[in-house]
C-alpha cells in the first residue's frame, strides 16, 4: 500500500497574515496538498475576503478572519471562534510580521518595540494558544517564519533582525518543551523573495537588486512558490521526527560568503 507522506487531506492549517504574498503562497501549497486553509489580517476585512475570494477560486477551502496577533484576549477569541466554525488546528504557520528600515542610531524605542511585539511576541501568544489544543489532541506541527535575518545582520534591519533570530530561539524552546506531545516545530528562513515586503529594495538599478543578485548563488530572487514543499513538508506526517529545525529556502545564500563583483 502506497502512502503519501505529504497529504494534508482532513487537516486544518491556521496561517497567520496568509491574505498575501509569502503566507498566501504557502497556504496554498497546503491547500493543493489537500489542507482546509485558515487565515487572518489585523484589520483589513476586505483583505480576507480578497484573499478567501482568491483561495476558492483555486478550489481551496478557505476562511478568514480578523484578529491581532499581539492581543492574546483576541487570538483565544478567534481559535475558540476557529475550532467552532472550522475544526481543530492541526497547522499553524506563523508568518504575520512587519518590518521598519532605520538605522539603529536614528530609530525610536517605540518603533523597535512594535517590531518585536509582531514578529515575535505574536508568534508566542498565537503558538501558545494553539499548543493548548494540540497537546490535548496528541499533537500538531508549527512552523515559524524565521529570516535570513535569524542567521545575519543587516545595516537599518536591527528589529527585525533581532525579531527573527529570537523567534529562530523560540523555535527551538517550543521543539524543545512540545515536542514529548507530538508537536513538531519548526521554522523556515527565507532567503530574499519578490514580496510586497522587499519591493522597495528590488526595483531595477536599486544598488541592494544588484547586490542579492550576486549574493545570491542562484543568482535570482526567491518565488513566494518556492516556499510551498518546505512548508508542505513541515506541515506533513514526512516531517513527524523533525524538531527545532529551521529550513533555510535562500538560492545558496547562507552557503557562501559570495564572490567578487568581477566574478562570473
Ligand atoms: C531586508 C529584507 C529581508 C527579507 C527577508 C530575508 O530588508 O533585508 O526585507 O528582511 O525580507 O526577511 O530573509
Amino acid at each position: 500500500m502506497s502512502i503519501n507522506l505529504f497529504d494534508l487531506t482532513g487537516k486544518t492549517a491556521l496561517i497567520t497574515g496568509g491574505v498575501h504574498g509569502l503566507g498566501m503562497a504557502m497556504a496554498k501549497g497546503l491547500g493543493h496538498a489537500g489542507a482546509k486553509i485558515v487565515v487572518n489580517d489585523h484589520s483589513s476585512q476586505e483583505a480576507v475576503n480578497n484573499a478567501i475570494a482568491e483561495y476558492k477560486s483555486e478550489g481551496i477551502e478557505a476562511y478568514g478572519y480578523l484578529f491581532d496577533v499581539t492581543d492574546e484576549s483576541a487570538v483565544i477569541a478567534a481559535i475558540n471562534k476557529i475550532e467552532v466554525e472550522v475544526g481543530p488546528i492541526d497547522i499553524l504557520i506563523n508568518n504575520a510580521g512587519i518590518i521598519k528600515r532605520t538605522p539603529i542610531i536614528e530609530m525610536e524605542v517605540a518603533d523597535f518595540e512594535a517590531v518585536i511585539k509582531v514578529d515575535l511576541t505574536g508568534p508566542f501568544i498565537v503558538s501558545k494558544n494553539v499548543a493548548k489544543g494540540m497537546i490535548q489532541r496528541g499533537g500538531g506541527k508549527i512552523i515559524n517564519m524565521c529570516s535570513m535575518m535569524s542567521e545575519l545582520g543587516r545595516d537599518s534591519v536591527s528589529a527585525y533582525a533581532s525579531a527573527k533570530g529570537g523567534l529562530k530561539m523560540l523555535t527551538k524552546n517550543m521543539a524543545t518543551e512540545w515536542a514529548k506531545f507530538n508537536i513538531q516545530t519548526n521554522g523556515i528562513g527565507p532567503g530574499y523573495f519578490a514580496t510586497s515586503q522587499t519591493a522597495p529594495i528590488r526595483v531595477n538599478g536599486h544598488p541592494f537588486n544588484e547586490f542579492i543578485m550576486g549574493r545570491t548563488p542562484a543568482g535570482r530572487w526567491g518565488d513566494p512558490d518556492d516556499l510551498q514543499g518546505a512548508a508542505i513538508f513541515l506541515s506533513s506526517k514526512a516531517s513527524d521526527f523533525v524538531n527545532g529545525h529551521i529550513v533555510y529556502v535562500d538560492g545558496g545564500i547562507l552557503a557562501t560568503i559570495g564572490k567578487p563583483s568581477n566574478e562570473d
